[in-house]
């Protein structure tokens, strides 16, 4: 038998199941082999007093997207994947963004054009579905299952984004069709423009606004009716970015009752909270995402569900927008609330962050914190166990993790192109040292080696057993009344 390509020698190994010591044998970019001295490989990587982490999967981030309002992200697929492969992150699904009357395949093309380009890491993208009028469903939607598409995004709320009722019904239908996941941004559209406006017209314009102008019953009551609308045609959701804690609430009861849903939290409602954005002049404007941060009981909610698996994964919803007028500040020097663009910079400091809150702190263990980061959502977008995990054939995407370094996160620009973070001034402990990509190291004592164009798309298998309920579901008959079956 050939050598190894790779040793990765004396590390601890952390799976979502298990923690030991183990040598890891890597050959054609894969783990050959786990076990104790393992013989020499033509390359060898000393990772005695690292833990040996799967990289993480960050399955909810906007790269280089056009928003409905024509800004586009701060950062390109080469400078927010490098982000992610500096943070320890070797798989991103990102977006492909469809706008009203436009085309889902042609912006399909044109997002996998950029990220083969640019992108460091590896990629999966999900459909956002603005417009889904029966010849995008009927027409373009097939093929793109079939070039390995698995999952679509859609928006109960933003004026140009939103989907109706009638409309979710559609897409979850295709979905169950075509055995997709969808996640949904759920949050009640009415409630968000009728509180801006009174709040607006009342002089109540500054950054920390934007928290009261999303109402916590509006993520309830989109949450809910998410949930209902795919329950109709039992057809498995995602719920994105969950703020509150009624609203994992809503997702732990639907569970219990046997509802196909999960549920995401990110990095930011876990760590910051609405008292981030009460700041002099606009300053708040870089805490501005949605739904926005809430409260510090909400993070005890958010942590107990994700203890308790009513959530199962936590992306960084990486939305980078500069301080400038291409980004927060495109509506003028002094915008109100409601004039700045959503979103904040998460991709690199998602898992440096997650680990000093989770583990570090003592919150969750270590397998837990590999599982909600990199294994979990693997396996709910149809990428495990290429990807999330690590056992023999799996790729050899790795984050060689020192638990011990404590750094002070800077608050100034960092490798993304958003000019700053929202996290700057804390103090963190671990922090990832070496991340390999399918065996080749991308970032080498915290310096980054990949280069743009590495990175490779993935497609995933769209059909039911690629579903993480894996049981085949027969076509949707409406005189079957599968809806009331269920409710
Ligand atoms: N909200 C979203 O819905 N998407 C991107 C970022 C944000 O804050
Ligand atoms: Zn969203
Ligand atoms: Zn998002």
């Amino acid at each position: 038998m050939d050598p190894f390509d790779l040793v990765i020698r004396g590390g601890t190994v952390v799976t979502a199941s298990e923690l030991f010591h183990a040598d890891l044998g890597i050959r054609d970019g894969r783990i050959a082999a786990i076990g104790e001295e393992l013989p020499a490989g033509r390359e060898e990587l000393d990772a005695h007093g690292l833990l040996v982490l799967p990289g993480g999967v960050d399955s909810h981030c906007h790269i280089e997207q056009l928003s409905a309002a024509g800004l586009v992200n701060a950062d390109t697929f080469e400078t927010a994947t490098a982000s992610a492969a500096l943070g320890g992150t070797t798989t991103v699904i990102p977006f492909v963004a469809q706008h009203v009357g436009t085309s889902l395949a042609a912006a399909a093309e044109d997002y996998h054009r950029r990220a083969e380009r640019g992108a460091i890491v590896d990629y999966a993208l999900h459909l956002i579905l603005a417009d889904p009028r029966p010849e995008i469903l009927k027409e373009e939607l097939p093929p793109l299952v079939r070039a390995g598409h698995a999952s679509l995004k859609v928006f109960l709320t933003y004026d140009r984004l939103k989907i109706d009722d009638e409309q979710l019904l559609d897409v979850l239908e295709a979905a169950r069709t075509h055995g997709l996941m969808v996640c949904v941004h759920a949050e009640n559209h009415g409630m968000i423009r009728w509180m801006g406006r009174r709040l607006v017209e009342r002089g109540f314009t500054a950054p920390r606004y934007h928290v009261p102008s999303h109402p916590r019953i509006g993520e309830v009551e989109g949450i809910h009716r998410a949930i209902a609308c795919a329950a109709l045609l039992d057809q498995p959701i995602m719920i994105f970015h969950v703020s509150t804690a009624e609203g994992a609430a809503v997702i732990h009861r639907a569970r219990g009752e046997g509802r196909k849903v999960w549920g995401e939290t990110c990095t930011q409602y876990l760590t910051l909270t609405s008292a981030d954005l009460d700041r002099p002049g606009i300053e708040g404007a870089k805490w501005i995402c949605s739904p926005p941060l809430r409260e510090p009981a909400d993070q005890e909610a958010l942590w107990w569900a994700l203890e308790v698996g009513t959530l199962q994964c936590v992306s960084s919803d990486h939305a980078p927008y500069r301080m400038d007028e291409t980004g927060k500040l495109a509506k003028g020097p002094n915008p109100s609330f409601k004039e700045i663009a959503n979103g904040i910079p998460g991709l690199e400091l998602r898992l440096p962050v997650l680990f000093d809150a989770m583990v570090s702190r003592g919150r969750l263990g270590l397998c837990r914190f590999v599982e909600l980061t990199a294994t979990a959502p693997a396996k709910i977008y149809g990428l495990h166990p290429k990807k999330g995990t690590i056992a023999p054939g799996s790729d050899a995407d790795l984050a060689l993790w020192d638990a011990e370094r404590v750094v002070t996160i800077e608050d100034a620009p960092r490798t993304d192109r958003a000019g700053y973070t929202p996290y700057g001034g804390r103090t963190v402990k671990g922090w990832p040292r070496h991340v390999l990509l399918r065996g080749r190291p991308i970032v080498r004592d915290g310096k980054l080696e990949g280069t743009p164009g590495q990175g490779r798309f993935l497609p995933r298998q769209g059909g039911r057993a690629a579903l993480p309920t894996g049981r085949p579901a027969p076509e949707f008959d409406p005189a079957q009344n599968f809806g009331a079956r269920l409710w």
